[in-house]
């Protein structure tokens, strides 16, 4: 029998944030069960399993609780107090409190908190440059420079007559994003798409090589920003590159807009007084809602705020109120001792890594990522990503630079330390972690098949798995995820006992 009313006996010890959550549990197990126990389970798992992913986190329950609301219910189409829908006072004050207070947190003029993805938020702003930065003779023969008053043959024209519509991007291949201009991903389709990589000898990105690159392209938009590169970008650089081109510098800062934000990154490393916009996630190391942002210069700010309808259908109220909440608790002090502590742990994480014998690319890190080679244990990243998950952690295989496996079975793993030190642990704890890797790792192989090595299936010792598991157990324990929620309660509240 489920249980529809709050009379858990430690309710006044609770949160206020735990007992929202127990008391939401109950709300939907009243009507799906189902829905109650994939959630409850879920906490389950990640209480179960060290999460590594560098692009993941665990947000406060305050950012859950303004997410999960009647907000939901909210067309609100526009931009604060000049919207398509009658009713939207208070969505406007939500949107306009989070916008200035990520205008403040990041020292931007402008911002636009509606994306609802980091790949919306590029869509938002490859639009929003593209609409001011194009004065084509196309666009005056057309008598308009709205780009929502032109039809498919016009747009046809103007591609036509700019020479100017390349997009210069860091390739995928050598840590890049999907879209900054990959040849599956719309990015490429908009523009005539070029790549960057790393330097072959270091895997950094060559800013000469990136200049001389630039000469030949001459790109719109020079895209700066990374998934997968372990450290910092000079972005006063960028910027000069930029502008000898005469391109946009635009920077997605989806990983690392926490490290911003907690002032890790500073001077001609932080993207935000250097790109003339700059794009974000604000669910990584920034640790709000799942969702994007776009913030830029107020030569663009007309432009970004058409987002919705250029790209994006109506805003999500609740996520704004959720990154919102985020801002605030990203404005506070504490966040900057915790952006600081996220570098040092995955500094602690690297050098551990290395002196258990592993191969760190680029010998370290600057930011939350650190991306191992695993190709000297004779295994891809497929069977190891696989291999570390049965012993109880979760994270990502990758590409490495110039990697010989590809993008799906690869050759890496990426590896951040967001999660983990939101619950808490530092040096001695990333210590072991990577001692529990490196024993996982060392004690994998891969398995033979009638048509011989295979790439994806995979062996590990069982007495290696079994330790492996016990100590990423014994660390969790130390360190609960959302320690703060009672389990047995939600597991009652859900059914599952
Ligand atoms: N999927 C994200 C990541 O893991 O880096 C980026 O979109």
């Amino acid at each position: 029998m489920l249980q529809t009313t709050f009379e858990s006996p430690a309710a006044e010890a609770l949160s206020a944030g735990a007992q929202a959550f127990l008391a939401n549990i109950r709300a939907v197990a009243a009507v799906s069960p189902e829905v109650a126990r994939a959630i409850v389970q879920e906490l389950i798992d990640q209480r179960t399993n060290l999460k590594l992913i560098a692009s993941e986190n665990y947000c406060s329950l305050a950012v859950q609780s303004a997410m999960g609301n009647l907000l939901t219910d909210k067309y609100a189409e526009g931009v604060p107090f000049k919207r398509f829908y009658a009713g939207c006072d208070n969505v406007d004050r939500i949107e306009e409190l989070a916008r200035q207070t990520a205008c403040k947190l990041f020292d931007k003029a402008h911002a636009y908190v509606q994306p609802h993805s980091g790949a919306d938020a590029n869509l938002v702003a490859f639009w929003a440059i593209l609409s001011t930065k194009i004065e084509a003779p196309a666009f005056k023969e057309l008598n308009t420079t709205d780009p929502n008053q032109l039809s498919r043959p016009d747009w046809e024209k103007i591609r036509q007559s700019l020479g100017n519509q390349r997009l210069l991007g860091m390739d995928l291949s050598a840590g890049g994003h999907l879209t900054h201009g990959y040849r599956r991903n719309v990015s490429s389709r908009m523009f005539d798409a070029y790549g960057y990589g790393v330097s072959p000898s270091t895997n950094l990105i060559d800013y000469d090589e990136l200049q001389r690159i630039a000469n030949d392209v001459r790109p719109l938009i020079l895209l700066a920003g990374y998934s997968a590169y372990p450290r910092k970008i000079n972005f006063a650089r960028m910027r000069e590159i930029a502008d000898s081109v005469g391109a946009v510098l635009m920077v997605d800062m989806a990983h690392f807009a926490g490290l911003v934000a907690g002032k890790v990154f500073t001077g001609e490393f932080n993207p935000v007084p250097y790109a003339q916009v700059v794009t974000t996630t604000t669910h990584k190391t920034l640790r709000g809602p799942r969702g994007g942002m776009v913030l830029c210069d107020e030569e663009f700010a007309e432009q970004v705020d058409k987002g919705c309808p250029l790209v994006l259908g109506g805003p999500l109220p609740h996520v704004m109120a959720a990154k919102a909440v985020a801002f605030l608790e990203a404005s506070r002090p504490e966040f900057s001792d915790y952006a600081h502590a996220i570098v040092k742990n995955s500094q602690s994480l690297s050098s551990a890594l290395v002196a258990n014998g592993c191969k760190v690319v680029t010998g370290g890190t600057d930011n939350h990522l650190v991306l191992v080679d695993v190709t000297p244990y004779g295994i891809t990243g497929r069977q190891a990503e696989s291999a570390v998950r049965e012993c109880g952690i979760t994270l990502n295989r990758n590409t490495i630079p110039f990697d010989a496996n590809g993008p799906w079975y690869t050759s890496g793993l990426r590896l951040g330390t967001a999660a983990t030190t939101t619950l808490g642990m530092r040096e001695a704890e990333m210590k072991e972690i990577a001692s529990i890797l490196a024993l996982v790792l060392s004690n994998t192989t891969p398995d033979k098949t009638d048509s011989g090595t295979s790439k994806a299936k995979y062996h590990v010792s069982p007495d290696a798995a079994g330790r492996a598991r016990a100590k990423a157990q014994a660390l969790l324990s130390d360190y609960p995820v959302y320690a703060e929620l009672p389990l047995d309660a939600l597991r009652k509240s859900a059914g599952m006992d």
